[in-house]
């Protein structure tokens, strides 16, 4: 089931679109719900699970919200309506899964009213859940999906499950993951330091071949950052470029590792636009330089690669004068666009959300839902008021405040 209908723009539930998989492989009998375009969900999703009447119902919950502070949406309550919609049209157990987890499984499951939940990828942990409903068991309520994984090697078969035509009609783009997790450890992310494992390339390339096939001809990244592990990624790239698929993709890359050769083979491959994620508090720490951020930039456009620097400042303990110079950097170097962002999204259990709960900073405030202490009820921090922001940014239209225009840079990137 994907309850997923925002639309700036649809995605495509590709996580879903593997659990199906590996569901059908078993030989188990599927239904895929998407009630993404549907025009009265409750009436779609109750009609469809009393015709059906599974045994588990599967909820993929992506977004708690827009994590956009001027753009603010929350969607966990339209969620446990769901879930309340689907108990009571089939009895049956609700499982949920998905990034939204991310911010404290227990704690979303408890909002939204499931029975179980599998935090991590799930495609192998949804086989081992319908081993208790088979045995009429109680579920686990919570499971660690990284503790099952996927199998590295699996080629899903995607074609039958979601209709792409309405998605791709809506500015929406087919998406494709070649590892998960994380090796970074940025402060204000969800996906800091999540258990890395990589699907095997030849799989992936087989994947893309399959659609390729079925008529998809761009792509979108649905890694957190490609650039993990340099390695891994010229891998993927060789076996892609070589494989004669005329795809045009984006994806989402951190500023180190990378060196001439990764953009070469991103660009043979059809790269064709790059979100480049940058944070003050990993900058002034040390984890890379201003010098890593020139070279990303300037080896992309010499390949004909564009950028789009999503720019996050206003930690605690930032320095006006080294936001401006940072901000007069990117005047020098160049970028297509910088979206900067100085609301940042607290969650309970990424490492600025603990250091604020422990010790609230001395400047700065907290915007949005102070009392939810489980902070899923959208909650910012932030010290860079609005005003300051827009006076240092001035007329230059390479900077754009984040949130303020609904679009993503794979958009802006294409016009
Ligand atoms: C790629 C991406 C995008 C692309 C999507 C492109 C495309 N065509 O698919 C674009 C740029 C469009 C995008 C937009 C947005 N994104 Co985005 N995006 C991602 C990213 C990097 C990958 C998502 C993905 O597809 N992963 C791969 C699939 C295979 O994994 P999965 O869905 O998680 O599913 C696996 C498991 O979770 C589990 N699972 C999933 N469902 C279920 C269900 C059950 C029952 C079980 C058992 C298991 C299970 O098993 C699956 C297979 O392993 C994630 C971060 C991440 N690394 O996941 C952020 C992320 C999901 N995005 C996020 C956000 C905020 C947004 C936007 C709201 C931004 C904005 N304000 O515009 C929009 C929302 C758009 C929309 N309509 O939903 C946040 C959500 C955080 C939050 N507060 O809710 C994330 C987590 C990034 C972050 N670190 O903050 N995004």
């Amino acid at each position: 089931m994907n309850p997923n209908r925002y639309l700036e723009p649809p995605v495509i539930p590709l996580g879903l679109e593997y659990l199906a998989h590996y569901l059908d492989r078993e030989g188990h009998e599927v239904l895929v719900i998407d009630l993404t375009f549907a025009l009265d969900p409750i009436a779609v999703l109750a009609e469809s699970l009393a015709g059906f009447r599974p045994n588990l119902v599967g909820f993929t919950l992506r977004n708690l919200d827009t994590s956009l502070y001027h753009d603010s949406v929350f969607f966990l309550d339209d969620f446990r309506d769901l879930v309340s919609v689907a108990r009571e049209a089939c009895g049956a157990k609700v499982v949920i899964g998905g990034t939204a987890l991310l911010a404290g499984p227990r704690e979303v499951a408890e909002y939204v009213g499931a029975d179980s939940a599998v935090y991590g990828p799930g495609e192998r942990a949804l086989l081992y859940l319908l081993r208790y409903v088979e045995a009429k068991e109680e579920l686990p309520r919570l499971l660690n999906g990284w503790e099952h994984s996927f199998d590295r090697g699996e080629v899903p078969k995607r074609a039958r499950w979601v209709d792409y035509a309405p998605y791709l009609r809506d500015r929406g783009l087919a998406g494709f993951s070649t590892q998960t997790g994380c090796l970074g450890g940025c402060d204000f992310c969800l996906e800091a330091g999540l258990p890395w494992r990589t699907r095997d390339p030849r799989a992936v390339v087989a994947e893309l071949a399959a659609l390729y096939e079925s008529g998809v001809r761009e792509l979108h990244l649905c890694d957190c950052e490609f650039n993990q592990e340099l390695e891994t990624c010229k891998e993927l790239l060789h076996l892609w470029a070589s494989s004669g698929l005329d795809h045009a993709w984006s994806l989402y890359m951190k500023p180190i590792p990378h060196d001439e050769g990764l953009f070469r083979l991103l660009k043979k491959s059809g790269a064709v636009s790059v979100t480049l994620s940058v944070d003050s508090s990993s900058l002034f720490s040390g984890r890379y330089g201003l010098f890593d951020l020139q070279s990303f930039i300037e080896l992309a456009g010499r390949h004909g690669i564009r950028v789009a620097v999503d720019l996050l400042i206003g930690f605690p303990g930032d320095k006006e004068a080294e936001l401006r110079d940072l901000l007069d950097f990117f005047r020098a170097v160049r970028p297509e666009t910088v979206g900067v962002n100085a609301w940042i999204r607290v969650y309970k259990y990424t490492g600025l959300g603990m250091l604020l709960r422990r010790q609230p900073p001395r400047s700065g405030t907290f915007l949005g839902c102070r009392e939810d202490p489980d902070m899923l009820r959208p909650l910012y921090y932030n010290w860079l008021k609005l005003e300051k922001l827009q006076e240092w940014i001035g007329d230059d239209p390479l900077f754009r405040v984040e949130g303020l225009e609904r679009r993503s840079n794979y958009e802006r990137l294409r016009d």
